[in-house]
């Protein structure tokens, strides 16, 4: 046997995974809003992300989350958000990456769809787990409020600052919600008929117990978010429509909703911070 030197032993790409309690979590932390803050500022902060994505380095991140926002004209609002989630999900030690799902033109906004547009768009890049629907004016006040799937839909959003952080109604499923690819898939996604203010939400979770699946909560105390004050946008009036659309989600859900959602994509910007998604989704008819 001819014995030479060992080879160089190159240390495996694949690491252990991150632990079941990330030891980076701070728990509560007093949330800053400042008027002066630049995107640049944010860019610097986060050197770690890369196209709106990051990965732990020292350890396999549990889950892959995408987390969706949709988004028009609410800049301010996305920054701030930015600002505090980047740094939230990173003590998380999850894989993520945030997409901005950006509707174009002046036509009433519809937010559903645009998060049926974000699950199907975030699909193209990566196999996602688990995808968190998120609006972009509320921002986590504790990192204890995991932002993963589970065996269950999640509503994350117990309370808030503007309701003394009280559950709004028995059913609320709006704000931030966490299901999982097969969970959204499952339930057919959003419904698209929605347009304008309100009803959406609670169509989803018609959706989701009639597929007799159950809403989970975190406890309220760590499921506590902000929301950046604003009034209602012109552009999403109260849709008029939302009952009598919400009394018929039982014999809809089949044909409206993922397996229906048309729309044009205009641009997708692979952003440092974010991949922003600009579509086109037609208007209300
Ligand atoms: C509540 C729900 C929200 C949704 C909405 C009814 C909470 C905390 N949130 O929010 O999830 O069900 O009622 O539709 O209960 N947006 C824009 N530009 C616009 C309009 C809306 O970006 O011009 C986006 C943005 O992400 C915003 C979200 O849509 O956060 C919801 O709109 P909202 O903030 O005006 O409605 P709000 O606070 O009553
Ligand atoms: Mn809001």
């Amino acid at each position: 046997v001819l014995l030479t030197e060992p080879d160089q032993v190159i240390a495996p790409t694949q690491s252990a995974e991150c632990p079941q309690v990330s030891p980076l979590l701070k728990g509560a932390v007093g949330l800053s809003f400042e008027p002066s803050l630049k995107l640049k500022d944010l860019e610097i902060a986060n050197k770690g992300v890369t196209e709106g994505e990051y990965e732990p380095s020292d350890c396999t991140a549990r889950q892959s989350v995408a987390i969706l926002i949709p988004h028009r004209n609410r800049e301010r609002h996305l920054l701030y958000l930015l600002h505090h989630l980047h740094p939230f999900l990173q003590r998380q030690q999850l894989h993520y990456a945030i997409y901005v799902i950006q509707q174009a033109g002046d036509e009433t906004f519809n937010r559903a769809k645009l998060l049926n547009i974000g699950y199907l768009e975030a699909l193209k890049d990566y196999i996602w787990d688990c995808f968190i629907f998120h609006d972009v004016d509320l921002v986590p006040e504790n990192d204890n409020n995991l932002y993963i799937c589970d065996k269950q839909p999640k509503h994350l959003v117990v309370g808030r600052n503007s309701t003394g952080y009280r559950l709004r109604y028995k059913g609320y499923f709006g704000g931030v919600t966490a299901m999982t690819r097969d969970q959204f898939l499952q339930v057919n996604g959003f419904s698209n008929n929605y347009w304008g203010w309100g009803g959406e939400d609670d169509d989803l979770r018609v959706r989701v117990e009639l597929q007799k699946m159950k809403i989970l909560r975190p406890s309220a105390d760590v499921a506590r978010y902000t929301m950046v004050f604003h009034k209602r946008d012109s552009g999403n009036e109260i849709n008029n429509k939302r009952m009598g659309l919400l009394s018929q989600t039982s014999h809809v859900w089949k044909k409206d909703g993922l397996n229906s959602c048309s729309y044009k994509t205009l641009s997708v910007e692979r952003l440092p911070l974010y991949v922003n998604v600009t579509v086109d989704i037609g208007k209300p008819h």
